[in-house]
């Protein structure tokens, strides 16, 4: 019974799920695959379902809205709760995660971590074809987090992770609050709060070449905002 799953989530990435899934799928060891697609108008979904013929472990769960980042894959988590995976994986559809890095994320789960970070700043800024303005953004985001909540990570924001199943298991998933990027950095502290181990490993984070990001100004005020909001809470033993 196969126990390493990746989510992907999706919002009008239609160029890139081919060959995203074609480079996990040729992965050893096997990944099954579940994209978690909001109703992309651009078609996401049908081409992940054209697809599914050729892949037997694709899976796809449609949701009505684009609700953002954090929702989709609180969805996809407690899909894979249902099942039987003991690997649970977070990777962008845009190829800036290279598909290639997850056994390695694999492996330090399997060595020891509970959480593994695919990590672009643990030594040094290993981001290609990013425009300076996001590189600086993201790297400022990480630091500001780790001020503002003491997380020990270089790379806060990463969306490149994997987590052992009972990491998952133990986070209220319900009261996750974050929609959008910050969720990201809300899954880390929470489950360092648990006392669950956390590992960076280093990865090179390549810009997206199909499709367009989705960050916007929303994602960004909730991020900052909510990280004041995340240490307030621990403070008051609110978490
Ligand atoms: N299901 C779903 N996926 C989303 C949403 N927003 C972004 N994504 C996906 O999340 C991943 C990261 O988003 P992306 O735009 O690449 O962000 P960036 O890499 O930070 O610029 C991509 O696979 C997107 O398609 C959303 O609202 N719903
Ligand atoms: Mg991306």
């Amino acid at each position: 019974m196969p126990e390493n799953l990746v989510i992907i989530p999706t919002y009008n990435e239609k160029d890139n799920m081919e060959a995203v899934l074609r480079e996990v799928f040729s992965l050893e060891p096997h990944f099954d695959v579940l994209v978690v697609d909001d109703s992309s108008p651009d078609g996401t979904g049908q081409i992940v379902q054209n697809l599914q013929q050729n892949y037997p472990h694709l899976y796809l769960e449609v949701r009505k809205e684009k609700e953002g980042l954090g929702k989709a894959y609180t969805h996809g988590f407690m899909w894979a709760l249902k099942r039987n995976y003991q690997y649970i994986f977070e990777m962008d559809a845009d190829l800036s995660h290279n598909p290639k890095d997850l056994p390695r994320l694999l492996e330090a789960l399997k060595s020891g971590a509970d959480v593994a970070i695919g990590s672009r700043y643990s030594h040094g800024v290993n981001v290609v074809n990013w425009p300076m303005t996001r590189v600086l953004l993201s790297f400022i985001a990480s630091k500001y987090a780790r001020l503002v909540t003491g997380l020990p990570v270089h790379d806060a924001t990463a969306g490149f992770v994997g987590y052992k199943r009972i990491v998952l298991e133990t986070l209220d998933l319900n009261q996750i609050k974050f929609k959008g990027y910050g969720f990201q950095i809300e899954m880390k502290y929470k489950a360092w709060r648990k006392k669950f181990k956390l590992q960076e490993v280093p990865i090179i984070f390549t810009n997206r070449i199909a499709g367009e990001s989705k960050i916007n100004s929303n994602i960004l005020g909730e991020a900052v905002f909510g990280i004041l909001m995340l240490r307030i809470r621990s403070i008051f033993g609110w978490l």
